[in-house]
Formats: structure tokens, sequence, C-alpha cells
């Protein structure tokens, strides 16, 4: 029998640098109070959420957002506040160069800009310790004929294979796909099957990052999970959750039942076997909650699927599916799903130390108060900066 507090004492849930930053639509970006001014201080509200959490200890950057001189010195601090520096996300949909692409941009002058950028994050790798870059591309096009479909696949290709070669040791880079926006006919990553493909070509350094949010409403996600897990090819995700289409809303808030079943494919393939590399990364934005306490809750969240995917009774599952008992089946993974695990989860924190109820220990903590006084001045991080 599984060790179900052993497996979720040692999982691990990345945050993203830019959930701590002001975010919104297009409409409106609210400034709210405490907000980071550099991405030392993004670290330092990081560090919050482990500490409160105790499975949140790594950090992803976003390369130009947290742009910094000197990227040990960056690495430094964030081992000095109790987190690690995780994967690298590039970034090249945010320059007037990219608006009809970046590595499939139909001019060799873009392509060879984008492809630079992406070296220049193998190179923050590098100084950081990452170990994982991750690729998504705003790239597509708008009108049928625009561009050729074709070629661009073509000049994807290339440049990933010129990424791909510049990986060190122990490196990896993850490519994400995503179904449309801001393209709206025809991305040049649209699905898993193309990221698939790609990575499949390149070899083992290149795997899929599944971003929940990006898919077709209706897409059964855990299928593609299942699917890359057995063919070595799920790197990590990107966990968040949507109404409608990339919404980045906490994980878990729209539909649990559907992060369970994802979970529920990772815990039979493996996937949280640390051996297997899989990155449990979130990406999100708090448009209009709190920050911090909103990746308190968006971790918990992912800590209860998987809490709950642990307890599914595989051999009773196994023993109904081959009698071809169907409600059995589905009752015993219902059984597992409509279990309450926050009590378990609770002791679980109460043995390593930490208090049993992250959300309310942070509001007592009085650290937003401290940063609500402390960052006045200067220019608060925003989404995009
Ligand atoms: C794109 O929508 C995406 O999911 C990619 O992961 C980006 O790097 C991230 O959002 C940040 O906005
Ligand atoms: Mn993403």
């Amino acid at each position: 029998m599984t060790d179900i507090k052993a497996v979720l004492r040692a999982q691990h849930i990345e945050t993203p640098s830019w959930a701590y930053g002001n975010s919104g639509t297009r409409f409106k970006v609210f400034a709210q109070k405490g907000v980071p001014r550099d991405p030392y201080e993004k670290l330092a509200d990081a560090a919050q959420v482990h500490a409160y959490t105790g499975i949140a200890p790594t950090v992803a950057l976003h390369i130009p957002w947290d742009k910094v001189d000197d990227y040990a010195d960056l690495a430094r601090h964030a081992r000095e506040v109790g987190v690690g520096i995780g994967a690298i996300n590039s970034n090249v949909f945010q320059d007037d160069d990219y608006m009809l692409g970046s590595v499939t941009h139909p001019a060799a002058r873009v392509r060879r800009k984008a492809t630079d950028h992406l070296l220049e994050c193998v190179d923050i790798m590098d100084a950081t310790g990452s170990g994982t870059l991750k690729l998504w591309f705003s790239d597509g096009i708008n009108y049928p004929g625009q561009d050729d479909i074709r070629a661009r696949q073509g000049r994807l290709a290339e440049a990933l294979s010129e990424v791909y070669d510049r990986l060190g040791e122990g490196q990896r880079f993850l490519l994400e796909y995503k179904l449309f926006e801001p393209a709206f006919y025809a991305t040049d990553v649209p699905d898993w099957g193309t990221a698939y493909a790609h990575c499949v070509k390149l070899g083992p350094k290149a795997q899929v990052v599944v971003d929940t949010g990006h898919h077709a409403p209706g897409t059964n996600i855990e299928f593609i999970v299942a699917f890359l897990l057995r063919e070595g090819k799920l790197g990590g995700f990107d966990f968040n959750s949507r109404f409608y289409a990339d919404d980045d809303l906490m994980v878990g808030a729209a539909d649990p039942f559907q992060l369970f079943r994802i979970m529920y494919e990772v815990v039979r393939g493996g996937g949280l076997d640390p051996a297997n590399g899989v990155a449990f990364m979130l990406d999100q934005c708090h448009n209009i909650e709190p920050k911090i306490p909103g990746q308190i809750r968006s971790v918990m969240n992912v800590q209860e699927a998987t809490a709950k995917a642990l307890l599914v009774d595989r051999e009773a599952l196994a023993a109904a599916q081959s009698e071809g008992d169907v409600l059995g089946a589905n009752a015993v993974f219902m059984d597992a799903y409509n279990t309450d695990v926050r009590p378990l989860l609770a002791e679980l924190r109460e043995e390593s130390g930490l208090a049993p109820d992250p959300m309310a220990a942070y509001a007592k903590s009085g650290y937003f108060e401290k940063i609500a006084a402390d960052r006045v001045g200067g220019e608060q991080a925003g989404w995009g900066a």
C-alpha cells in the first residue's frame, strides 16, 4: 500500500513570479497594496507561500519580466529567503518585432532575434542553476492565406533544434501548446500532438507542458496526461482554471473534479515520482483577489486533488475494471473524490511543524500589513513588467 502521507510530503508545486505582481485584463489592471517592485520582492512573497504550505519550494521566473543584472545573486537571494529558482519562462510575445510571429516569423532577422532570446534564457538557466526552460510561442496567423502554415512548422523546428542543441547536462525544455490567442485563426503550436511531434523528433531533453487553460472547452485533459506520461513526454503542468478561455484563475476553482481526474492519471502513470521529472507549476494571475493567499489557496487545491487521487483504491478499481463492473469501478473512483481530505492534510502539516490552516496562519502573520506599509514608492511589478 502506498504511504500516502510520504508521497504528499514529497510533493513539490512551483509558483510563478508573475502571480505576485499586478495583473488584469485588457480592460484594466487593478493595483493592489504591497505588490513587489522587483524580482527580489517577488521571491520573498513566494517564500511565504512555501513557509505556510511546506510544498512550494521553487519559483518560476519570466524573462524579461524578471530581468536582473546578476542572476547568480538573485538565486542566492532566493536561497536566503528559503526558495529555489524553478523554470525559466521565455518571452517572445511582447516586442513590436513579433507582430507576425517570433521563431516562425517570415523574416529571418526576427527569427534570429527570437531564437537569441531563447538562447539567452539558457544562459540564465546556467547562472541560476535552473534545469527547465519553458517555451511558449504566441506565433500564429489571423487570416487564411496570411502565411504558409507548413513553412512556419519548418521555421519552428529549426529554432527548436538550435535551442535543443544548446541545452547542457541536466537541462531540458518544455514546449507549451495553446489552442488560440493571441492568434485567432491558426496557432503554430495549437495542441499537444504538435508539441509532442516536435519533442519526439528532438529527443529526451524536449518534453510537453500541459497548461490546463489552453484547450477547447470539454477537452479530456486527463487523457492527454495519461498518453504523454506513458510516452515519457509529460514534462510538467502549468496549472490554472478556466471557465471560458485562458482565464488564468486559481487551479481547482472552476472544476475541482477535472483536477482530481488529472491528478489520478498522474498518480496512475507514476508522475509523482520525482525521477519522472514532472514539474507541477502554477501559471495564474490574481486580478481581483490578494496574491499571496491566492497562491496559497491554489497550492492547497492541487494538494487536495493529489490526496484524493492517492486515495483511489487501485486494487478495488482494477478488480471492478477487469470484471467489467462499470458502476462498481465508477463508485471506487467517486468514493475517493468525495472524501474530505482536509483533516488528513491538516494533520500532515502539523506533523511537519506547520500550522494546520495555511490561509489562517498567513492572515495572522502580519506579513501583508508589513509589505503594504513597506512597499511604497518605486514601481509595482505587473504582468508584463
Ligand atoms: C501563455 O498564455 C502562458 O500560458 C505561457 O506559459 C506564458 O509564459 C504565461 O502564460 C505567462 O503569461
Ligand atoms: Mn502557461
